[in-house]
């Protein structure tokens, strides 16, 4: 892991002491169109400095009712995909494995894939949470089984594709949408999917282009048409009673937005997913 110039706010307890760690993963090596989610961990801490530990949301103030620890940055060579996946798998293995639960900031979605395979571990029974504007589910992008255009292919392998349940999705082929429709995963009523994993560990997977790009454009694939900030608080808010077992955000590219926006609302993000944890 990097050393650590500034921790996201609040979050400054010892590894041994947490019950929950956030650690970056800034890989971003298939990224199709542009590159840059490497700089989120770091941009997002940095102005994490601008927001408050207390989400009124939430009424939780993450710095004095829970115990988080920020792990710094996996580190690894950018070149090796493969050792780079193994490296933020190892990560996440170790910190469910001494029963916290964590907060990855990535990367590009495609880290989501070893997050997942190491909670999946722990947790037989887990179902994921994805929000997104992508689909996500091409079998392979232009050859390529690993990318994060694929990555939620990879995770319905991982867990079966009844145990998805995908919100804010308007991008995808249609052999994407068919699957979508025919496995039902797509913008089910939240009441009625609650009722069907309420008991159930839950992995929550957000990548940030899920809102418009009038409010994210720092992101490394913006898709127009997205949801407001108030609609994806509203929609945290009402799974806020689930198991939620570990998280990831990604897709944050904070060099496509000059005036820093991006990181601050990505920030704002990460703690209200917090919250959730
Ligand atoms: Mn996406």
């Amino acid at each position: 892991m990097s050393n650590l110039k500034y921790n996201f706010i609040g979050c400054d307890k010892p590894y041994e002491e947490s019950d929950i760690v956030i650690f970056g993963a800034p890989y971003d090596g298939t990224a199709s169109f542009r590159a840059g989610s490497r700089f989120a961990p770091d941009a997002v801490r940095l102005v994490s400095d601008a927001i408050e530990t207390y989400s009124p949301y939430a009424d939780v103030d993450i710095e004095e009712d829970f115990n988080i620890c920020d792990a710094g940055n996996v580190e690894f060579s950018f070149g090796n995909r493969e050792l780079a996946l193994s490296e933020i798998n190892k990560k996440a293995y170790e910190i469910i494995n001494d029963d916290k639960k964590f907060l990855c900031i990535g990367g590009e979605h495609l880290v989501s894939l070893p997050l997942v395979q190491a909670v999946k571990e722990k947790y037989e029974d887990l179902v994921i949470i994805h929000l997104d504007a992508h689909a996500d589910l091409r079998d392979d992008y232009l050859g390529e089984k690993l990318s994060h255009a694929t990555v939620m292919r990879r995770v319905s392998e991982l867990v079966g594709i009844e145990n998805i349940f995908q919100f804010g999705i308007r991008s995808g082929t249609r052999d994407e949408f068919n699957l979508m429709r025919d496995a039902n995963t797509l913008d089910r009523e939240i009441s009625s999917v609650i009722s069907v994993i309420e008991n159930k560990p839950v992995y929550l997977t957000l990548d940030v282009d899920i809102l418009d790009p009038s409010i994210m454009p720092g992101t490394g694939t913006p898709e127009a048409g997205g949801w407001t900030f108030v609609r994806i608080l509203n929609f945290i808010n009402s799974i806020r009673g689930l198991n939620i077992v570990s998280a990831d955000v990604v897709e944050i590219a904070p060099d496509y937005d000059l005036s820093g926006n991006s990181s601050v609302t990505g920030a704002k993000l990460c703690r209200e997913v917090l919250a959730l944890l």
